[in-house]
């Protein structure tokens, strides 16, 4: 049975600073995702801090919210069967060190705060992390 999902993809300012957008896009493709929405933006620290209000009380929470504030991300509104889990699978662990080969932070991440991708964990949250950056 087909459980189409969608969910939100974040593009990291340290990845859209390497110019590594397309080869993200690609690997999305690939792995048959369809893009259905995106746009390049500038997010305030603002509102950084309210699509990462769950970290509030993480003692990385101020720095994570400088950092996706730092400059240009691409958020992308992703469709497949299980979007949920598979975007989460192609991402791989939040640390790149410990993340699995092929996967997105694998290849690209820097860092356990440069990890190139956020992806939303859950159904629940997906539909609010959309509505946040694409409910018009
Ligand atoms: P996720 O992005 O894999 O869902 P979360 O635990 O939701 O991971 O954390 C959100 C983001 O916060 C991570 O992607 C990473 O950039 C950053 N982060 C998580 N844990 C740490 C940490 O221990 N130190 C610094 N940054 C962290
Ligand atoms: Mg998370």
């Amino acid at each position: 049975m087909s459980n189409i999902e969608q969910t939100l993809s974040i593009i990291k300012p340290d990845a859209v600073e390497r110019n590594l957008q397309d080869q993200i896009k690609n690997d999305f493709k690939n792995n048959g995702f369809k893009i259905l929405k995106e746009k390049k933006i500038h997010i305030t620290k603002e509102e950084a801090e309210k699509f990462y209000k769950v970290h509030e009380s993480k003692p990385f929470y101020n720095d994570l919210c400088t950092y996706l504030s730092s400059g240009p991300i691409i958020v992308m509104n992703l469709e497949k069967d299980n979007a949920v889990l598979e975007n989460r699978k192609l991402m791989g662990s939040t640390n790149p060190k410990e993340a699995e080969e092929g996967t997105i932070r694998k290849k690209y991440g820097i860092s356990i705060d440069k990890n190139s991708v956020h992806g939303s964990d859950s159904v629940e949250n997906a539909k609010i992390e959309l509505d946040f950056f694409f409910k018009s």
